[in-house]
């Protein structure tokens, strides 16, 4: 029983730990609340206004409608709306705290250095923007300048991250069903009005909206916060380090960060490495800091930061007895950290206004004063390593090597090795020639009702084995690198012949000396953006839309209202979008015809839900062959 709720050998053999130590996981929480609710699962059940709430009967021998006359069509439709503009909501948030770092960076009064001056260009030329003779700061503002732009557009003229960064024909799709969105804030808005109660009742019109939503959320969100990012704290380049809790050191302060936003991460690290003396003072041969979820996926993009381990197994990481800290930021924190910490000596440390967490210590953290509570946390978690009780700690002793750190920049100066005036055209040549029958884009995170990695790994053994190139962000990047797929070794033992020969040739070209990796691990959550970028650039380069690309995207195990945004847009890119847990949609037959075949007619993309592994790689390796044959290309 134990060990099917995890394929990670860390995870089993620390659920045996916590249950030793009498420490409750997600897993016997998952175990109390059977069984779920069947209404709630079917997305019936409104509770948008206070006469409810309301459900509808599946089976059809109880109420049809809600108490205003909703049917089961209008509810699921609305609750989804609802759902992705929450997921679209959460990057934007995060996007315009990058704006505003960037801003106060470029005038000086914080302690950010710009660190990609050559990024910066790229973005300010994207816009538009004439960067000649212009110093980094000024021309920082005005790329600032038009971010806030977009953020407080009162006009109805679409968001310049929009039009500046979608596919032309794309943009022909949206503009044509009226979704192209014009500012962030008042789409979202519109969507919490529009499902309040007495308002929209047609299921098409809603999910158009949803559908807006996704753009926002790729747009306003991903695009947006990847780009400020990546000028603040530099574009990723291949870095070499290991994943899987195996990093934490018994004789190390280990410290962890968890979360998504890396401006204050950025600098522990930094901080981590400067007052290590002061560890050493207490015993200790340093500050080990590794990442959990997305903020993690940010430090080990740019710095190498070693990845602990992915979403579930976020309470594990304590259960080890060996973290000394554990400093969280925003989203997909469980609340339970607080009672699991108690329990051994490891200091949880909220940071952000947003997240208080009860029994937790807060940092509060603000731009401004970022360096001191840094050097706060840092300190922290040398003071408790004094207190840290050496009969309790297990460090299983997995990890695997992993080589991350793939931007659309960086792929592109391995490329660019083979042919350095058009970098793109070895990966579209062999995408062409069928050497790599298509690409699929694995992303998003563990969901309890599936054991933890089993889908990622397991449907990407299918499709590398097919010849498929693997490119992942979020924790499903986290999945795949516990199980080494992101190492030249990974390739000679996953991927398919015609596959693997393409990868030796680039891995040789790039000075590698090996395969490049089977799996590409292009970032965090908010890093999806770089796959829009390759997609878009791809699709730019073969002179084609998007939709006819033989290009799918998957979420596996998807348990985020954000895993919903992201695939929407993936969707409204016309991408084949699969996920691995059933949303909440099939009490509505309506909304679940037109979410994974009736949008195609319009927008190129749909929803593909299949829950076992192999079928889903096989089912997705079949739309790409679908869309090769539509292309012309070679079977
Ligand atoms: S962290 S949203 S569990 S990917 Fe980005 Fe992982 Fe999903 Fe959170």
């Amino acid at each position: 029983m134990l060990n099917v709720r995890s394929i990670d050998p860390a995870a089993q053999d620390l659920i045996k730990k916590a249950h030793k130590d009498g420490i409750e996981t997600v897993w016997d929480r998952y175990d109390k609340q059977q069984p779920q609710c069947g209404f709630g699962s079917l997305g019936v059940c409104c509770r948008h206004c206070i006469q409810g709430p309301c459900r509808i009967d599946p089976f059809g021998q109880g109420p049809d409608k809600g108490i205003c006359g909703a049917t089961a069509d209008v509810i699921v439709a609305r609750n989804l709306l609802r759902q992705v503009a929450a997921g679209a909501a959460a990057h934007v948030d995060h996007a315009y705290d990058a704006v505003e770092a960037l801003e106060l960076a470029a005038q000086g009064k914080i302690d950010y250095p710009i660190a990609d001056a050559g990024k910066l260009k790229a973005v300010a030329s994207g816009l538009g923007i004439d960067s000649e003779g212009k110093e980094p700061d000024a021309l920082a503002l005005e790329v600032v300048r038009v971010a806030y732009g977009d953020m407080g557009n009162h006009h109805n003229r679409p968001m310049k991250w929009v039009s500046a960064h979608a596919p032309k024909q794309r943009l022909e799709v949206w503009e044509s069903l009226g979704i192209i969105p014009r500012n962030p804030d008042r789409e979202i808005r519109e969507a919490m009005h529009q499902t309040t109660m007495g308002m929209d009742a047609d299921p098409v019109n809603l999910l158009l909206a949803t559908a807006k939503q996704g753009l926002v959320d790729g747009y306003a969100g991903l695009k947006l916060a990847t780009d400020m990012q990546d000028i603040l704290f530099g574009t990723p380049a291949p870095v070499v380090t290991e994943a899987n809790l195996g990093v934490l050191k018994e004789d190390y302060v280990n410290l962890i960060v968890h979360g998504h936003v890396p401006l204050l991460s950025e600098k522990i690290v930094q901080w981590a490495k400067t007052l290590s003396p002061e560890a050493e003072a207490v015993g200790a041969k340093g500050v080990q800091v590794a990442g959990i979820c997305c903020t993690g996926n940010e430090v080990l993009m740019r710095q190498g930061v070693p990845l602990a381990t992915n979403y579930l197994a976020q309470e594990l990481a304590i259960v080890t007895g060996a973290v000394d800290a554990m400093v969280v930021d925003v989203q997909c924190i469980m609340p339970s950290l607080s009672q699991i910490s108690s329990c051994y000596h490891t200091e949880l440390i909220t940071t952000m206004p947003i997240v208080k967490i009860p029994g937790a210590t807060h940092v509060p953290f603000a731009l401004e004063k970022a360096d001191e509570a840094a050097q706060e946390i840092v300190r922290k978690a040398i003071g408790a390593y004094a207190r840290r009780d050496p009969n309790k700690v297990h460090i299983p002793d997995y990890r695997a090597k992993i080589i991350a750190g793939f931007s659309v920049e960086a792929i592109a100066g391995a490329l660019g090795k083979l042919d350095p005036v058009q970098p793109l055209k070895p990966l579209a040549d062999n995408i062409v020639n069928g050497n790599i029958v298509g690409v699929v884009a694995t992303v998003g995170c563990n969901n309890v009702k599936v054991t933890q990695d089993i889908f990622h790994v397991e449907m990407v053994k299918e499709l590398l084995k097919n010849n498929v190139l693997v490119v992942a962000t979020g924790c499903s990047a986290h999945a795949l690198a516990k199980a080494g797929m992101m190492n030249s070794e990974g390739t000679e033992r996953y991927a398919g012949n015609t596959l693997k020969a393409v990868l030796r040739a680039i891995g040789e070209a790039a000075g590698l000396g090996a395969p490049l990796p089977p799996v590409l691990h292009m970032g965090s959550c908010v890093d999806n953006s770089r796959i829009g970028d390759l997609v878009t650039a791809l699709a730019n380069y073969l002179g084609v839309d998007s939709a006819a690309l033989p290009v799918a995207a998957s979420a596996p195990e998807p348990q985020h209202e954000k895993a919903l945004s992201i695939g929407t847009w993936a969707v409204a890119m016309g991408i084949t979008t699969h996920l691995g847990v059933i949303p909440p949609v099939l009490g509505s037959k309506q909304v679940t015809e037109l979410l994974t075949v009736g949008l195609t007619e319009v927008i190129g993309g749909k929803f593909y839900v299949e829950t076992e592994p192999q079928k889903a790689a096989l089912g997705l390796i079949e739309d790409i062959r679908k869309k090769r044959q539509a292309l012309g290309l070679d079977q």
